[in-house]
């Protein structure tokens, strides 16, 4: 909330007023006419309060974005930080959004942790006069219920990652296994769909797909499920979707005795430090960056909201993608 500072002189005067009561002529004095003849002695700061509330901290890509929210949102940028982590709870994110608005903060940021489920709680905080921006992964509720979304095009991540797969496979047949992110996320929802676009008519056939929550652990112990179902000799690639995981599937593989990058090619979705490390290892084939550096834009979009400015409601942040030799050429410069 907007802070009001009195400043010293005005709350001497208030101290003063209250001890003499009413000035000579019975009309109580306001701390202002007290210190200052009645002229405004008020600083209003710019210091917003922002309640922030993140899925949790799932993966190398979250400690990314994590720091950099909290980077832009700081003190000395003016801004007081009320952050949650909501543990990948949808429910857990729901309720400390509420809390948000109980607490009466100048602004909401979201990275929801599913798509579905926002309308009552965004209708919650746009009667309360709370603008909201999303960072990160898109809702399925209304865009009139938040002011704005700053993230990335994870369809076109997966049509990345998946014209990488039909390139590197051309037309041998290909049994290829999925680690999907969160059930009902934004970006395991899209990268699926753009992957799946991208090898329609080629011959990758998808053997088994399912979720590893996005989370190292995760992605192992579904790697792990899938070499006892079919073999190492019956796995040809892993579509990770994200680095987290895809790094799990290389621990399961190397468990199995078998060469991650060689005998199971791997693509990954995120480029952080630690699968950047796995791709020059050649342990990873393939990654689509997944610019976790969003801060900045969400505190922008948020001064903007609450002066009331216009501003772009849908706000797409560039990323790129890398093979095993480009990653060598950058992973000592990266900022993640
Ligand atoms: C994508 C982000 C995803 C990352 C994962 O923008 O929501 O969530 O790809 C993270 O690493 O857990």
């Amino acid at each position: 909330m907007r802070k009001k500072f009195l400043s010293t002189i005005a709350f001497a005067g208030a101290a003063a007023l209250t001890m003499a009561g009413c000035s000579s002529d019975g009309e109580a004095e306001t701390p202002d006419d007290a210190a200052t003849g009645g002229t405004e002695t008020e600083e209003t700061s710019d210091m917003l309060t922002v309640g922030f509330a993140q899925t949790g901290a799932e993966s190398g890509w979250r400690s990314a974005n994590t720091e950099s929210m909290q980077e832009a949102f700081s003190e000395e940028n003016g801004f007081e930080l009320v952050f949650n982590a909501a543990d990948n709870d949808p429910a857990a994110q729901i309720s400390a959004v509420r809390n948000f608005i109980n607490q009466g903060v100048d602004a909401i940021v979201i990275a929801p942790v599913v798509e579905d489920g926002w309308d009552d709680v965004l209708q919650e905080a746009q009667d309360a006069g709370i603008p909201v921006i999303l960072e990160d992964r898109t809702v399925t509720a209304s865009p009139d219920l938040y002011a704005a979304w700053v993230g990335l095009d994870f369809k076109a991540e997966g049509v990345k990652a998946g014209e990488w797969a039909v390139e590197e496979f051309g037309d041998e047949p290909t049994n290829m296994v999925v680690l999907e992110g969160t059930t009902g996320s934004a970006p395991a929802n899209d990268r699926a769909e753009g992957f799946n676009e991208a090898i329609e008519g080629s011959s990758i056939e998808t053997i088994d797909s399912q979720t590893g929550d996005f989370t190292r652990d995760g992605g192992r112990s579904v790697m792990e499920g899938y070499i006892s179902n079919y073999g190492v000799d019956g796995i040809d690639l892993v579509y990770a979707h994200n680095d987290d995981m895809g790094l799990g599937a290389i621990e399961a593989i190397e468990a199995a005795g078998a060469v991650p990058g060689e005998d199971i090619k791997i693509v990954t979705i995120d480029a952080v430090k630690d699968g950047m490390q796995a791709l020059v290892d050649g342990k990873i084939n393939f990654i689509v960056e997944c610019n976790p550096m969003l801060g900045e834009k969400a505190a922008e979009l948020v001064r903007a909201a609450v002066n009331g400015d216009d501003l772009e409601p849908v706000n797409y942040v560039e990323d790129q993608s890398f093979t095993q030799e480009q990653a060598a050429e950058v992973i000592d410069s990266r900022a993640y």
